[in-house]
């Protein structure tokens, strides 16, 4: 995007990506007139089943199935003291997650770190490797030439086939968000009769042991209700086997008594 107000702009590969290993490295400026935290909204780089559809997410279509990993510039959340933006956070979803803007996507984050990424004079990379499951992405943002660790989540099953694409928006605020180079590598790697059974296809995306902080909320409810229906039934079965068997044991009783006598 131009460092010019409410704009958005998209790159994607026409050719779905069938490796199993890959990385991705992303060469990127983000420059614009603004002072510090009065410029957006940032970038996203995408691996997902649909491609070229605009959106609210940095751009691009929510609820998307597939990777985003976010460049988000631009602070939403208010009272946000304990992160300092620009924030390059990763998301993973399998269509049923909405991107929550005005908390940054916090809810549904993997993982991120904060990345000082803006006016900067000397070039600005990250790559997102995901190697047997294991998502990272690392960045080089200091001119130092070195890969520094932002994110890494093991159990990361994404489906091959998606595209990979990226995508930018400005709102009220702005910023020149250049994306300078894509190149993506296959990784060779050799796996285990093990590996390869753990790492078999999937065709939806899924992070295993995920347990989403704004996911809790909404299942808790559910939860105590369905705890207070068991309960309430167990203590029905209960109370009901109890008459049962007094019913029982008192036809049981009478019949005896005939018998004796
Ligand atoms: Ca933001």
């Amino acid at each position: 995007t131009p460092d010019v107000q409410s704009k958005q702009g998209a790159v994607w590969n026409r050719v779905p990506c069938y490796l199993r290993d890959w990385e991705m490295q992303v060469h990127f400026k983000i420059h614009g007139q603004g002072k510090k935290n009065l410029n957006g909204d940032g970038f996203a780089i995408w691996y997902t089943k649909d491609r070229m559809q605009p959106g609210p997410v940095f751009g691009s279509k929510d609820n998307f199935l597939g990777l985003g990993v976010f460049v988000d510039t631009y602070p939403n959340e208010e009272k946000q003291q304990e992160r300092v933006f620009p924030y390059i956070s990763a998301m993973v979803n399998n269509g049923s997650l909405t991107y929550d803007h005005d908390r940054d996507g916090r809810p549904t984050e993997l993982g991120g770190c904060t990345a000082m990424v803006r006016n900067l004079n000397h070039d600005t990379f990250l790559v997102i490797r995901y190697v047997k499951r294991r998502l990272t992405v690392l960045i080089d943002i200091d001119g130092k030439h070195e890969w520094r660790d932002c994110i890494d989540v093991p159990g990361v099953r994404l489906p091959r086939g998606y595209y990979f694409g990226t995508s930018s928006v400005t709102g009220d605020l702005s910023d020149n968000h250049d994306i300078i180079s894509l190149k993506l590598y296959q990784l060779t790697v050799e796996r285990t009769p093990e590996e390869e059974k753990r790492d078999r296809e999937v065709f939806l995306p899924v992070v295993d042991n995920l347990k989403l902080p704004g996911m809790e909320a909404p299942l808790e409810p559910m939860s105590g209700l369905a705890l207070f229906l068991i309960v309430f039934f167990s203590l029905v079965a209960i109370v009901f086997a109890i008459v049962i068997g007094i019913i029982v044991y008192n036809k049981w009783q009478e019949q005896s008594r005939k018998h004796f006598y």
